[in-house]
């Protein structure tokens, strides 16, 4: 099939070796056809079911697009839940996120050629027209390298690509002169400036107007770039040369990639998340497959696609087998250090490895793809769609999601290799589930906590540039395209690069392939990859037999942690100790920790404290096992922390026009009524009389049986709680006076009592910050008559809802004083080392300074109780409970192989290398905690 359609790095079964565009129409038997005969498993889906689909995907793009041009346009992105413009320096910063935002209309550019692909050819033309005319590339503001690449300079050359297929056609663009190529070309200088490293590797940001070093830049002074940043250049630097002829972007961007292949860490061939853009040391020891990391990957397989250049072939095949002996453990893909490989770096996955299996169908390699894509989708199943992060026993790690298109990418390309109507089943829910849940009056907004359904008020550029373009092609069928999307390659953000430039201008690639590569060794070269032209069609319940044995591997799964169960299963060696079912009172568990040099220090206070010295340890894998047991406990103590805090909670505007489906997230209070164990409370809202409800309402009558709106600050939570429950109010809302607060910037918190007692407070109390309150009294001035829902999560908001009958209210009143928070998101906290043979774990359930804490992280464990867990039963894949492995003996063996100075079969590595070792660890777990996508 064509790189559009998935599976082009696997192409014939015999060795191949001309530019990809070349191969196409043989690559094409890669994969088959969407339209082959199903013979069983899941049932065929009707050309009539599947246009239904596609018709409502169209439906659902104008819905976003439409709400994107009328409400924000020319701003970058549309906020969903206020219905404007989001402007960057208009809206509270949200950090690095604002980095895609460079005030030139990003989603209008990233969805030109998603117009195209939809079949809106007329709507294109006016995009066309709109970019050019409206569009200044020149902004005093600093943004992100990768983002204007990947959206904007990868959105200006899809809309090219597709602006001269339709000129040829002689319809549509006849006007067209290449006037967005040229646009792209003033964008690509724009960038050239990041480039000026010793290393080649650009910096992060730019200033578009001023560059880098400039004093007016306001950048220039970053030293670390992500991986992704620096390796995601090639497809549109290259597209950008051989569409112009002007070499130096393609140039540039091999360049950056050479240099990370040669900074690959050379044992385990695999890459950090972060590196020093001057010296080349990897920042982030970390590596995944998913953020940070990603389009690396990704863009070495494609650029030997689009580009034809073997060296990028043999640098991904060389990757991708570390990847697929370290990372990969069926269907779960864990982090690992680049240094020690067979160490698992987390607990958790994110979001933005759901790509990996469309990667891995166009390298050719369908079984892990499948498994994979299998294990994500029971992750959607369980919570509507796939949060930022979970966990390897699939708890929601970071809850929020932000339409993240990478499973539906992924979705795309498995049906493409299999024809399996599976599928479009998955996609269809896909479609289901947004409209359900992430569809609000104006567009669709991102999830902020999937387990409440609660809004963020934010949809991204790429949610139309490649949600709408790969669930439209799940169910296209070939005459549903007005183009060939087979004759097109699929950048990272789905723009669309044509095959032909493997042959225009090359000159570069001959000019630059590096030495090393000029010879090619074969014997190490994976030129060809599975034919599934052969796999399927004898067996077309292949992917069904792969999935089956997965098919309960997130229901029956229990907590596992970071040891690789498989392995486990296959050494019969007694399994280490894990921080888990640790008890402070077993004898047994005493002596394997003194072995591991871990000793446990008993407090006045009743609570113990760990400490490990690895010199004092009984070998040096006793020591590992040591730092292993302690990151656990660490990691199990910022878990139970989390789990101590009350989630947050949701507001449903419920009655017209809203209907349920604006949800607000809200902060919990630590009295009144519990909405995570009651009825969800319903009513109109009123606003209370004072506003601060600090002193008894003059207004009860206007509260009474209704929802009372209360502004935050001069007492103490618990006294508005009162004075409004003792005007009938049947709940309330707190909204923040700190104007423009929002819950995308500031971290969520739960009011805290006033330090007396709060039994006598009965009624529900939220809190919203002002952004998120505001939208209720917008609704107010605006409808009047605006009636919410308060839970612990939204509740289905189908039109029905209009109808529901009004619940009781909820009960009555008392008094108090002054206002408290509590953070609800607080993390465990991580000191320094105080030094390097050195760790504690201490267990204060309070956050410490750190000058309370020696070393390392509070923990909740005491002598009464230190085994939190101890009931839990650790599991296999397939949902079989049993106990966990030893993965020891393994990673001692091949730590012997990899590296020569230690000789962990004598277990005698040298202690300050241990210590290096466990430094090192030490701080990339601290790092990765504090680490957000
Ligand atoms: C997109 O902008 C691109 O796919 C990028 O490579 C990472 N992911 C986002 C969407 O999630």
């Amino acid at each position: 099939m064509s790189e559009a359609g998935g599976g082009r790095g696997c192409g014939s079964s015999v060795p191949q070796r001309a530019p990809w565009s070349l191969v196409a129409a043989t690559a094409a038997f890669c994969l088959v056809s969407a339209t082959s005969v199903w013979t069983a498993g899941a049932a065929p889906m009707s050309r009539e079911e599947r246009q239904k689909l596609g018709n409502q995907v169209l439906e659902m793009f104008d819905h976003a697009y439409g709400n994107y041009m009328e409400h924000a346009y020319p701003a970058d992105e549309l906020m969903p839940l206020t219905c404007r413009g989001r402007v960057r320096g208009q809206e509270p910063s949200r950090g690095d996120v604002d980095d895609a935002l460079g005030k030139f209309s990003l989603t209008l550019i990233d969805s030109l050629d998603t117009l195209v692909v939809l079949n809106k050819t007329k709507e294109f033309e006016d995009a066309v027209r709109k970019v050019l005319r409206d569009v200044n590339l020149d902004n005093d503001v600093v943004v992100s390298v990768f983002e204007t690449n990947i959206r904007v300079l990868g959105g200006l050359l899809g809309g090219h690509s597709l602006a001269i297929m339709l000129k040829e056609k002689g319809e549509y663009m006849q006007w067209y002169n290449d006037e967005l190529l040229q646009m792209a070309k003033q964008l690509g200088y724009k960038l050239l400036p990041a480039f000026n490293t010793t290393s080649g590797l650009p910096y992060p940001r730019i200033n578009l107007k001023f560059g880098i070093r400039k004093p007016e830049a306001r950048t220039g002074t970053e030293t670390d770039t992500c991986t992704a940043c620096a390796g995601t250049l090639i497809l549109e630097f290259a597209a950008l040369s051989r569409f112009t002829g002007a070499t130096i972007f393609e140039e540039y961007a091999r360049k950056a990639l050479d240099f990370l292949w040669e900074k690959r860490q050379r044992s385990s061939n695999l890459v950090g998340v972060t590196i020093n853009i001057h010296t080349g040391d990897w920042v982030r020891k970390d590596s995944g497959v998913g953020a940070g990391i990603d389009s690396y990957y990704e863009y070495l397989l494609k650029a030997y696609v689009l580009l034809g250049d073997d060296s990028f072939l043999e640098r991904f095949n060389t990757h991708y087998d570390a990847i697929m002996r370290y990372i990969s453990q069926p269907p779960l893909l864990l982090d690992v250090h680049i240094h020690k490989p067979m160490l698992n770096a987390r607990t958790w996955m994110d979001a933005l490895l759901a790509f990996f299996p469309g990667l891995q169908v166009l390298k050719g390699d369908i079984r892990p793809a499948i498994e994979t894509h299998e294990m994500l989708y029971q992750v959607i199943k369980k919570h509507n769609f796939l949060p930022e992060a979970f966990t390897t026993d699939f708890r929601v790690h970071w809850a929020q999601h932000p339409l993240r298109p990478e499973f539906a990418e992924s979705t795309y390309f498995l049906y493409k290799a299999t024809g399996d109507p599976y599928y479009l089943e998955v996609g269809k829910t896909l479609i289901e589930n947004l409209n359900k849940y992430a569809r609000v009056p104006c567009g669709f907004a991102a999830m902020k906590d999937v387990r409440t359904g609660s809004h963020e008020d934010r949809m991204d550029s790429f949610f139309l540039a490649e949600m709408f373009k790969y669930l439209y092609l799940l169910f296209a069928d070939k005459e549903d395209i007005i183009f060939d999307i087979e004759d097109y390659i699929f950048t990272t953000e789905a723009h669309l690069l044509p095959l032909w430039l493997s042959t225009t201008n090359q000159s570069i690639s001959k000019k630059n392939t590096t030495s090393e590569y000029t010879e090619l060794d074969d014997s190490n070269f994976d030129w060809t990859c599975p034919n599934t032209q052969i796999l399927f069609p004898n067996d077309p319940l292949y992917a069904q037999s792969i999935r089956e044995p997965l098919k309960n591997v997130v229901d029956k799964s229990c907590p596992r942690g970071i040891i690789r169960v498989e392995e486990s299963f296959r050494s019969g060696a007694k399994p280490p100790l894990r921080a888990r079912d640790f008890m402070a009172t077993n004898p047994e568990h005493l002596e394997i920790l003194k072995k591991m040099g871990v000793s446990l220090i008993h407090l006045k206070d009743g609570r113990v404290q760990l400490v490990q010295h690895a010199i004092q340890a009984a070998s040096s894998i006793d020591a590992e096992d040591g730092l292993r047991f302690m990151q656990e406990m660490i990691e199990l103590s910022s878990q139970q922390q989390k789990e101590q805090q009350l989630p947050p909670r949701a507001v449903q505007i419920v009655s017209h026009p809203f209907f349920g489906r604006v949800v607000l997230t809200a902060g919990p209070a630590q009295f009144g009524l519990d909405l995570s164990k009651h009825k969800e409370t319903r009513g109109f809202v009123a606003s209370s009389k004072p506003y601060n409800g600090c002193s008894e309402l003059t207004n009860p009558e206007a509260v009474m049986g209704k929802i009372a709106l209360i502004q935050r600050g001069q007492c103490m939570f618990a006294e508005k709680a009162r004075n409004i429950q003792n005007a009938g109010a049947i709940g309330g809302i707190v909204i923040d006076d700190n104007e423009g607060s929002s819950s995308d910037t500031a971290p969520l918190f739960q009011m805290a009592g006033d330090g007396k007692d709060t039994d006598d407070i009965k009624i529900p109390m939220l809190f919203l910050f002002s952004k998120e309150g505001s939208i209720i009294l917008d609704a107010i001035r605006e409808y009047e008559e605006v009636e919410v829902l308060l839970s612990d999560k939204a509740k289905d908001r189908d039109p029905e809802m209009e109808n529901e009958e009004q619940p009781s209210s909820e009960n009555d009143s008392q008094d108090h004083s002054a206002e408290q928070i509590t953070p609800s998101s607080q993390e465990v906290d991580l000191v320094d080392q105080e030094s390097p043979e050195e760790s504690s774990l201490n267990s204060e359930p309070e956050s410490s300074s750190p000058a309370d804490t020696d070393n390392a992280a509070s923990v909740s464990a005491s002598e009464q109780n230190s085994n939190p867990m101890e009931n839990h039963e650790t599991t296999s894949l397939d949902g079989e409970c049993t106990d966990l492995d030893n993965q020891l003996q393994e990673q001692s063996e091949t730590e012997e192989d990899s590296n020569p100075n230690v000789s962990w079969g004598k277990k005698v590595q040298p202690i300050d290398s241990i210590l290096a070792d466990w430094n090192e660890d030490i701080e990339a777990f601290e790092m990765m905690e504090k680490d957000e996508l």
